[in-house]
């Protein structure tokens, strides 16, 4: 079956031509055999606890305490974040964190607790260990946060990876978001969630799961402190949560519980306690400060699966341009491959590829390519034949190639795990570069096979380098696309030194943000796909992935205008901003759905355009920080909680409050404000905060609010940038940061802190430097009714 074929033949995976039944019978045996053979059976196993407590040794930044059946061994790092790892367990080797393990903390002593227990006391955090075994986080304040019981492990008799479980307890009144990218979030309701990376294989909406990118990391949040737990385990596995329950009146509180079960690889664990921010920031240190993307990628990128021609990408810029609608990026997608194949261009249809996007640069408009990770199994291509020259492909434990079906037909599978192979698929962008392409679009790299092997993936038996430790598809499933994304950054840092690397990857794993970005995936056109991609979008800045956004539209079928636009207005508040559809679906260009539709269309490009500067310092402050652009609207007061239980609004950073409107046929909506005064942006009016207000939401807009005091940077009708100024109420101040950008390269921008405040009846905007006050570096516009 060669591609074409397969395009023609298959909508989605799930209707590849022969009944649903039979097919999955037959892959199901494939699959079976495959891992028969490479996988021994499990057979008998043993069940094991720590046991009792035998004696403990300090060591830097904590110790190790000995069970008579295992040892924990306690690390509290420099940056705060508290590291344990069961049966001799330590933070390295590991794909989550960002370069070495950070260095302990020699403050942090190893002391006998009472009961026979241990503890180890941190400056944000205690640690208490039971004497048998269980691990309890408390406040410095001496509230528990976190509490870990024993855990259990499962060991083949016959030797092998123990699966083990982990149940914990949290507060009552803990929520809990994360997990990676999540459609029925952004707080993870009781259920089950799987932890493996997986093609859906058809447009998803809230109900499915897992998704692309699945990560065990959990941010609780709850009244004593919110912390932030991270499982560095890659292997497949669930976590299931059940929220607790406060006694009312007299009640007693039923805690929260959440139970890890992992199929195999280390039981070890970070836990970072404090506030939000405080967690993302330790979080950012420890696995990586998200990547700047560059200026242009914080514009609005246009795609489709199916653009087919040279003409028809000139058709759509050209529908933009005669209209005066800004576009910064158009994506190509695996319909300007050659066959199929990864690291071509079909010469026929795309005969000048590099002239095309030479135009578009002049324009300043960027092109951006998919790449997908799976190779045509044909000798005589040269990505096929390059890469069996490095033997870069995957095999299995007899040393046969693994194949699997994917686009290309017949395709093999790059072993990112290895050194070698990401230093070759790295040069590969070379060919992109000539081609004239700006930015990249990782896909089908969870890995994704069509049904080839019963699930959508590779076998587990199939075998991966793990940088010389060696191992199968269990451990390296889940972080294919890390490597894969780190393949990609490297190799362009290497090939364009001198420019930030622009690419986004579908699936990933926690540490991804150091190469890039993410978006929502096949998500399913309709007002429950709309909900979901937002929830995507929060989950997983809360896991410290702060760039991504949805299709704008969805993925299949043909939105109604309204439906269009409403998707259309809350993208352009999302980090990445990018209409896309798939080959099936209607047309996502904005003057498709009617005059109307176009010139509120309209409305929303050319505000995100205005709000670049604010864009660009948002994703300074990301990567300085880890707080996310878009922010749940608890970020600074998580025990606020109204707001903790309010999921269809956000912050974008701390001066906007945006509530995108989610349901059809509303023209007002209920909008549950932090404390303070807030803006309508369009309207000036003034709202007081905390509580809920009904806030106008014609077809027009969605309401943005600005917060009382804040400094917003904005661009300017010359292009420059101006200084948005609400005015603080009355005897307050506020303030803003504003980081400019300082070109596509690498160059470190100043970071200007900006004051307002009421100087009698007048209102002033200073610079705050070293040196005192000054005069503003920019123009500054007074908003507010009574500011001017
Ligand atoms: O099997 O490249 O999520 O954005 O348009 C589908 C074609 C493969 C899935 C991606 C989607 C992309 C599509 N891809």
């Amino acid at each position: 079956m060669n591609g074409r074929d397969l395009v023609r033949s298959v909508k989605a995976f799930g209707s590849a031509g022969a009944p649903q039944g039979l097919r999955t019978v037959r892959a199901a045996w494939r699959r079976r055999r495959t891992d028969a053979i490479g996988l021994p059976a499990r057979g008998a196993e043993r069940a094991r606890v720590p046991g009792q407590v035998q004696d403990a040794e300090p060591a830097p930044g904590g110790g190790v305490v000995r069970f008579s059946r295992s040892e924990l061994r306690i690390v509290v790092a420099v940056n705060g974040a508290v590291f344990w790892g069961w049966d001799g367990a330590g933070p390295e080797p590991s794909y989550a964190l960002a370069g070495r393990c950070p260095e302990p903390d020699p403050r942090a002593v190893l002391e006998p607790d009472k009961d026979g227990g241990w503890r180890v006391v941190a400056e944000r955090a205690t640690v208490m260990v039971s004497r048998h075994g269980a691990v309890e986080v408390r406040t410095p304040g001496g509230v528990t946060l976190r509490r870990d019981l024993p855990p259990r492990w499962w060991e083949p008799v016959a030797g092998g990876e123990a699966r083990w479980m982990q149940r914990s307890e949290v507060a009552a009144d803990a929520r809990f978001f994360g997990l990676g990218g999540r459609a029925s979030g952004p707080r993870l309701r009781d259920g089950t969630y799987r932890l493996w990376n997986t093609d859906p294989g058809r447009a998803f909406g809230p109900g499915d799961d897992p998704l692309y990118i699945t990560m065990p990391v959990q941010l609780v949040v709850a009244d004593a402190a919110t912390h932030l737990v991270f499982h560095d385990t890659s292997w497949d596995g669930t976590v299931t949560l059940r929220e607790g329950e406060e006694g009312a009146g007299s009640g007693h509180d039923r805690v929260g519980m959440s139970e890890l079960r992992m199929t195999g690889g280390p039981l070890r664990c970070w836990v970072m306690v404090g506030t939000p921010a405080r967690v993302l920031l330790a979080w950012a240190s420890l696995t990586g400060a998200p990547a700047l993307p560059p200026s242009w990628a914080l514009g609005h990128h246009h795609a489709r699966w199916g653009f087919g021609s040279e003409q028809e990408v000139r058709r759509i810029v050209a529908g933009y341009q005669e209209r005066g609608l800004p576009l910064d990026a158009v994506h190509l997608d695996i319909d300007h491959y050659d066959e199929h194949q990864v690291f071509t261009v079909d010469q026929e249809r795309f005969p000048k590829l590099p002239q095309l996007a030479g135009e578009l640069l002049r324009d300043g408009i960027r092109l951006v390519s998919i790449v997908d990770p799976a190779v045509k199994a044909a000798p005589g291509n040269a990505v096929h034949d390059s890469g069996t020259a490095e033997d870069a492909f995957v095999r299995d434990a007899a040393g046969r190639l693994v194949k699997g079906v994917v686009w290309p037909g017949e395709a093999l599978y790059p072993d990112f795990t290895h050194a070698r192979v990401r230093a070759w698929w790295g040069r590969l962008y070379q060919e992109r570069l000539a081609a004239g392409f700006a930015g990249f679009w990782h896909d089908m790299n969870e890995p994704t096979s069509f049904n080839a092997f019963g699930e959508s993936t590779l076998p587990r038996s199939a075998r991966h380098a793990l940088e010389g430790r060696g191992g199968d598809h269990q451990e390296a499933h889940n972080v294919y696309a890390l490597c894969m994304a780190r393949a990609g950054y490297e190799g362009l840092r290497e090939l364009v030194p001198g420019e930030r690397p622009f690419l986004f990857s579908r699936s990933g794993w926690a540490g991804i943000q150091r190469y890039g970005g993410t978006w929502s995936g096949d998500v399913a056109t309709g007002w429950p796909g709309l909900r979901a991609s937002l929830s995507l979008v929060m989950g997983l800045g809360l896991c410290g992935v702060p760039y991504s956004g949805p299709d704008v539209g969805g993925y299949d079928g043909h939105p109604s205008p309204e439906l269009y636009l409403r998707w259309f207005q809350l993208g352009a508040y999302l980090p990445l901003f990018r209409t896309h559809a798939g080959l099936r679906a209607g047309r996502r260009e904005p003057w498709e759905f009617g005059a109307e539709v176009l010139e509120h269309a309209r409305v929303a490009l050319v505000e995100r355009r205005r709000l670049l500067p604010y864009f660009m310092t948002l994703a300074q402050l990301a990567r300085r920080t880890g707080a996310p652009y878009v922010r749940p609207l608890w970020w600074s007061v998580p025990e606020d909680r109204a707001l903790r239980d309010c999921e269809d609004a956000f912050l974008l950073g701390d001066s906007l409050l945006v509530a995108p409107v989610l349901d059809p046929g509303s023209d007002r909506r209920a909008v549950q404000l932090p404390r303070g005064r807030w803006y309508d942006t369009a309207t000036e009016q003034v709202y007081e905060g905390p509580g809920q207000v009904l806030v106008d939401a014609p077809l027009s807009r969605i309401p943005v609010l600005a917060r009382a005091g804040a400094v917003i940077p904005v661009r300017g009708d010359d292009g420059g940038i101006e200084l948005e100024v609400w005015a603080p109420a009355r005897g307050r101040s506020g303030g803003g940061l504003v980081v400019r950008d300082a070109g596509d390269g690498w160059d470190e921008p100043e970071i200007e802190r900006y004051v307002a405040r009421w100087e009698g009846r007048k209102l002033v905007v200073q610079r705050e430097g070293e040196d005192g006050l000054s005069e503003p570096s920019h123009p500054v516009r007074l908003r507010g009714p009574g500011a001017r």
